[in-house]
């Protein structure tokens, strides 16, 4: 009775743990409504993260981005993409744009090259 007992712990532990896994896994850790980036890829290092527009990012953050996450609020008539320029203000090229709920781990034409963004309609 008791080698039950404990093979039965055994199971539901490991299946507690793989749930844990599967969770985690699949979204970046980014507040909802916010536009998050992080200096590493695949959401590592340190995260900058906004709920609005920014055309100066702080300068630890400037030409270090490697991972970006849209987790903005959709619906009609609100800026839920996000598009990241070269330059401050919204200048130089485009690097990234992101759809509402979008995560990127890695982008080689945008990696390191983030200096501010702004919320849109669309990319
Ligand atoms: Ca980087």
């Amino acid at each position: 009775m008791k080698r039950l007992l404990v093979t039965t712990a055994a199971a539901l532990f490991a299946a507690t743990a793989g749930l844990a896994l599967a969770t985690s896994a699949g979204a970046a850790e980014c507040p909802s409504g916010e536009f998050c980036v992080w200096q590493d890829s695949d959401f590592g290092g340190q995260r900058a993260n906004w709920s609005g527009d920014d055309g100066w990012w702080e300068s630890w953050i400037s030409d270090t981005d490697s991972s970006w996450a849209n987790h903005g609020i959709s619906g009609p008539g609100i800026k839920d993409h996000v598009k990241v320029y070269e330059s401050a203000w919204q200048g130089g090229g485009m690097t990234i744009c992101l759809a509402p709920g979008q995560e990127v781990g890695y982008n080689g034409a945008a990696n390191d090259r983030g200096d501010s963004h702004i919320w849109s309609m669309g990319c």
